[in-house]
């Protein structure tokens, strides 16, 4: 019997909702695909999860140790589950160039990338009340039951368990993948007290392709389906609570949050389906802003302008460490940008931060060696390292407009 008879045919005994009328809900909410796991892991999912751990490859994520029998036996997690709707919402951005529009940002050292998944609403929040809906719809047509919706809230192993339920395959990157709407889609988990049937897993069609692998700035990937948390940028730039280490910032380039080159180069998302979910669209410009802009965002310009966004949970220090290594990787292409930068910097010079002082003395002696190596540039002495006090009172008023560097003059606080 296939799985899908197996569906028709408790749903018949038992009042179950059928495969095709979860998915036609969940579609109606704004998921793109749905899909059912059985709650149990094969005993290599286990051991992958323990070499992971044993390796710390989790870095300082000290609760993917915590709660790793949790992880490694779903059934675990609510008492009386039985099986695991497994939703995913898109974002893939709508603009048919926007994978150029990405590796531009990338390549202009003066303006931010943040990533794609970041830029909208946070999903976490848009996910699980899509989630709550979906159960209401359940409860509507069968009657109560037992559930329990998860985000990246949980310890779920969510990719593991979105692939079993057939919604794509696992991609060298260890995301998921699926063929016609690629890997920028987050997943979302419905545990039920439902004995539903589990749906077929997907072909891998990574083939002999490891453009992921190669093109990633850290190495991160150390292995295929093998991700290194400690260097991957998006760990060091939202997990990662201290200083950034010391080798591995100048690879960072401008990326300030998260990172999507081994997304961006995959093939699959090259023809993925645009994503059409509002939540998800830029705020606040966020997509095309430059680093000195973001630098100034004083404490409370930072809590007002990243309100609902998963960048709010990083906090205004770590903001300003991602910033500021950003800033020290730009390679200024004047004398003016140069000079705009280092006053940005000198700003924060007396952050009452550490961590902040530290990148930006890291950021002013980046940028004072690549002034000192270009003699043209370093008639005046501009490859000093320290700050004088004209500098540092300069843009010490955050709402000040910092002249951009491309020439323009942006509203660098409050008050925009
Ligand atoms: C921790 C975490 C991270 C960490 C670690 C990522 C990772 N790959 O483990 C960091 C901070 C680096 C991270 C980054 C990102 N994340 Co994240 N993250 C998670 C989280 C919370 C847990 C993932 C997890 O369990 N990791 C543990 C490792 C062990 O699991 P695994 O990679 O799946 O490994 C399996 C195998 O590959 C194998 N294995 C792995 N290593 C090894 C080593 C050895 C020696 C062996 C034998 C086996 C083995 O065993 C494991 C079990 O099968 C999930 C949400 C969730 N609850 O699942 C989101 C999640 C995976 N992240 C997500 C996203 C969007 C991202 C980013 C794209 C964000 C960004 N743009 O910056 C990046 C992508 C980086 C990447 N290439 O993975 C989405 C992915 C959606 C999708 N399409 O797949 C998720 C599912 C959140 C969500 N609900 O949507 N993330
Ligand atoms: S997100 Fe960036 S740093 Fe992390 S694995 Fe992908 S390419 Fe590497
Ligand atoms: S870039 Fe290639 S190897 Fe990496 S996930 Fe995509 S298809 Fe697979």
């Amino acid at each position: 019997m296939s799985g899908s008879e197996i569906d028709q045919t408790q749903a018949a005994a038992h009042r179950l909702p059928t495969l095709p009328d979860l998915q036609a809900w969940a579609q109606a909410l704004g998921f793109s695909s749905l899909g059912v796991a059985a709650l149990e892991h094969p005993e290599a999912v286990r051991g992958g999860l323990r070499a992971w751990l044993d390796a710390g490859m989790h870095g300082e994520m000290t609760y993917m140790a915590r709660h790793e029998a949790l992880r490694g036996h779903p059934d675990r997690l609510m008492p009386g589950a039985l099986s695991a709707l497994m939703v995913t919402i898109d974002y893939t951005p709508a603009e048919p160039d926007w994978r150029a529009k990405a590796w531009s940002t990338l390549a202009d050292g003066q303006r931010a990338f943040i990533a794609r998944y970041a830029l909208g609403r946070d999903y976490h929040k848009v996910v699980r009340q899509r989630l709550q809906s979906l159960a209401d719809r359940i409860v509507e047509a069968i009657g109560p039951f037992g559930y329990r919706a998860f985000c990246d809230s949980a310890p779920v192993l969510e990719v593991e368990l979105a692939t079993r339920a057939g919604l794509g395959w696992r991609g060298k990157h260890t995301l998921l993948i699926n063929r016609q709407r690629g890997s920028m889609r987050f997943i979302g988990t419905l545990y039920t007290d439902l004995p539903l049937a589990e749906g077929k897993p997907e072909t891998d069609r990574c083939g002999s392709c490891e453009r992921c692998i190669d093109i990633c700035p850290t190495g991160a990937i150390v292995a295929p389906y093998r991700l290194d948390a400690r260097r991957c940028i998006a760990y060091l730039t939202i997990e990662h609570p201290g200083a950034i280490p010391g080798d591995l910032r100048p690879l960072i380039g401008n990326r300030v949050f998260g990172c999507d080159d081994c997304q961006l180069v995959c093939p699959w998302n090259r023809f993925a389906e645009p994503a059409v979910v509002a939540d998800f669209l830029p705020r606040h410009r966020l997509d095309c802003a430059s680093l000195v802009e973001l630098f100034a965002w004083d404490a409370a310009t930072f809590d007002a302008r990243t309100a609902g966004s998963p960048i709010r949970r990083i906090g205004h220090e770590r903001w300003l460490r991602n910033l500021a290594v950003a800033i020290g990787n730009a390679n200024p292409r004047s004398d003016e940008e140069q000079r705009v930068l280092r006053q940005a910097l000198c700003a924060r010079a007396d952050h009452p931060s550490a961590l902040v002082r530290e990148h930006v003395q890291w950021a002013l002696d980046q940028l004072a060696r690549r002034a000192a190596d270009s003699d043209e540039r370093d008639p005046e002495g501009q490859g000093q390292r320290r700050c004088d006090q004209r500098e540092a009172d300069q843009h010490g008023d955050e709402g000040a407009i910092a002249p951009h560097p491309a020439g323009k003059n942006v509203r660098g606080g409050r008050g925009r």
